[in-house]
């Protein structure tokens, strides 16, 4: 749920990076945080093994434009993949606004795709969040890998009917095009639930932003 803050005009939104153990949500992170200038971002804070395993969450910050007069964040998380981490992954999402799901093109990941896509789905409804209403941007990573599957294929199988993105993390290929793509649903669901409706009604813009931040 945005966070509104009337008192210093901020609207904060949490985008959660899912997708099967070593798909590649750590990665994408990374790339924001590379090529972002330092007064667009704060630090990006990892929290895993030696190994580079994601063991409870990784954050970045991130400051872009103003809506409405708010200047809007953006909290990027992404989750742990470890199958044992189910209850770690299921306290990231809380409150999550939207979800980037990075799948693993690999060929024989599929399976490891699915379980993550239903284990997010499943921790997004016992957040009390609704998959099918939350946006939603598909990656499919790795596509680099001679043996990437196709990506209607893929299309196919998380039952994708909007454009997905094929990326390369590692080179940041498409990783600013998925974020993008996520932002601007999440934005339109901000404009059309909550200050048009407001206003629809005849609230103030004082009221009606005050509304919103006691909603959330
Ligand atoms: N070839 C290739 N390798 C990638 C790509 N993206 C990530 N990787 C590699 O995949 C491995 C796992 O990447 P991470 O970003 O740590 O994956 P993760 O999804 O955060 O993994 P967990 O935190 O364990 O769930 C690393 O060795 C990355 O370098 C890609 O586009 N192509
Ligand atoms: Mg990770």
């Amino acid at each position: 749920m945005a966070l509104v803050r009337y008192d210093t005009r901020e609207v904060q939104f949490k985008l959660v990076y899912c997708g099967p153990p070593e798909g590649g949500k750590t990665t994408n992170l990374h790339y924001i945080h590379r090529r972002l200038d330092s007064y667009l971002r704060g630090d990006l804070i990892s929290v895993a093994t030696d190994q580079n395993r994601t063991i409870s969450f990784d954050f970045l910050p991130i400051h872009t434009t103003e809506i409405e007069g708010y200047q809007t964040r953006f909290q990027l998380y992404t989750v742990p993949g470890q199958d044992v981490l189910s209850e770690t992954r299921k306290n990231v999402l809380a409150g999550a606004d939207g979800i980037v799901f990075v799948a693993d093109s690999t060929t024989s990941r599929m399976d490891s795709n699915l379980n993550a896509y239903e284990n997010c789905r499943n921790a997004l409804e016992e957040n009390r969040i609704d998959p099918d209403r939350l946006p939603f941007s598909f990656q499919y990573n790795k596509r680099d890998l001679a043996d990437a599957t196709s990506p209607d294929v893929m299309d196919q199988m998380f039952g994708v009917k909007r454009a997905s993105f094929f990326a390369c993390a590692t080179s940041g290929y498409q990783v600013f095009a998925t974020l993008d793509d996520l932002t601007k649903q999440v934005i339109k669901g901000f404009h059309s639930q909550t200050i048009r409706k407001e206003r629809g009604r005849g609230v103030s813009r004082r009221e009606s932003e005050v509304a919103v931040a006691l909603k959330s």
